[in-house]
């Protein structure tokens, strides 16, 4: 049998925004927001300069309806560049760019071959010894099982089956398309290609069933390397599959534990030297959008709920000082007092001095801060903007903790 190279991705979401850094200054926006065209980018090029025999795309190509026609005529240009390489694409819709979510359709491109709405369609490459089995989303909310109505394999050939799949159920993903692995397995295919499922997994190696993960990560749940699936077929068999990272900008989580500061100096150093590490590690030369999380038993704790947007802009200061390359989406402070007794003791003191916190309480709050919560915007301060939301708990919580701080003194 033959052997040959192809690409495998999914989940491009070409043009969709990347969510929750337009409330900070300094991002680059541009970088941002055409994040996906060039990641996508890099997969042509990819696949061209490893001069893959094909290219299957398994689903949300596409982030929904086209704001206009430049989404159209950007893909149209790729699969301009892939055609002149002689590279076809085999290009599934999902629920995102299901046939009744794009009003517009691009005429048939030359080198692309697209599956069916209807039924499971096979197109078959004679050349490779090869049969692409797929079905796209007619429409967006699809729970019916497509994998079942599959074809059995084809004998003397390498079967591919292409499905956008929300598999047994993911918790982040919507149940579209559900079926076993077991459905799967019995259709006899060497290799299914699965799209919906954003994480990169390789779920089964007997036959290999394999999700890429989405090509560019877009918020902070989107998180590590993202990038598409090189698989290598040798007479017939596949040797290697290997996940390839094209994404241009990257996510990560740091947590920074703060229970073994003393002052803010010293807390600040443990951010910057964990910020570098992220870098170091996580970056592999991209910029990296950061959310960081303070935990642990700290005095600082009160200090901490009290400084708020401040706290915030010492942070992006010594991101910026580490890397142009460093950006920081949130912090998130979710330290708690110190373990030590007489602190606790100290606090339980002083808990009496505080107001109780029943609904009556909170109604005057409402009241009263009406006025004055109409005239700030949100964005200045995160616990202005928990107060506009109404979430007087959360606020009470935050600021009994600042307060309880300030009355203990020079602890
Ligand atoms: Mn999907």
């Amino acid at each position: 049998m033959a052997s040959f190279t192809f690409l495998h991705a999914a989940d491009i979401h070409l043009d969709s925004p990347l969510r929750g850094l337009s409330r900070y200054d300094g991002v680059p926006t541009d970088e941002v927001r055409g994040a996906t065209r060039a990641a996508f980018d890099r997969l042509i090029e990819a696949a061209i300069e490893r001069q893959v025999d094909f290219v299957i795309l398994a689903g949300d190509l596409y982030d929904g309806d086209w704001r206009d026609m430049g989404t159209g005529l950007y893909f149209s240009a790729a699969m301009g560049r892939l055609g002149r390489a002689g590279i076809p694409v085999y290009l599934l819709a999902g629920n995102h760019d299901a046939a009744s979510v794009i009003t517009k359709a691009l005429p048939a491109l030359e080198s692309v071959h697209t599956f069916s709405t209807k039924k499971p369609e096979t197109h078959r490459l004679p050349h490779l010894d090869v049969a692409i089995h797929g079905r796209s989303f007619a429409d967006r909310e699809t729970f019916e099982n497509l994998a079942v109505g599959y074809p059995a394999a084809e004998p003397g050939v390498f079967n591919i089956g292409v499905l956008h799949t929300a598999l047994g159920g993911y918790a982040a993903h919507a149940n579209y398309a559900p079926c076993s692995e077991q459905d799967l397995v019995a259709k006899g295919y060497d290799y299914w290609a699965l799209g919906h499922v954003h994480e990169h997994a390789v779920l089964r190696r007997e036959p290999y069933i394999v999700f890429p993960g989405n090509l560019q990560g877009r918020n902070i749940r989107e998180q590590g390397a993202k990038g598409a699936v090189l698989v290598e077929v040798e007479d017939g068999h596949i040797e290697r599959v290997t996940h390839l990272p094209l994404d241009v900008v990257r996510w990560a989580r740091v947590d920074v534990d703060a229970s073994t500061a003393s002052n803010l100096d010293e807390l600040y150093g443990r951010i910057r030297t964990a910020l570098r590490a992220s870098l170091d590690g996580q970056g592999d030369g991209r910029p990296l959008m950061v959310r960081l999380t303070l935990t642990g038993h700290t005095e600082l704790h009160g200090r901490l709920q009290d400084v708020g947007s401040t706290l915030r802009d010492d942070v992006r200061s010594l991101a910026a000082e580490t890397s142009e390359d460093l950006w920081l989406e949130k912090i998130e402070v979710g330290t708690t007092v110190p373990l030590d007794p007489a602190n606790v003791l100290e606090a339980d003191d002083l808990e009496e001095l505080l107001p109780e916190f029943d609904d009556s309480l909170l109604e005057a709050l409402r009241t009263e801060f009406a006025p004055f919560l109409a005239g700030v915007a949100p964005e200045a301060d995160s616990l202005v903007a928990e107060a506009a939301d109404g979430n007087w708990a959360t606020v009470l919580d935050v600021s009994s903790a600042a307060l309880r701080d300030r009355l203990g003194g020079s602890r």
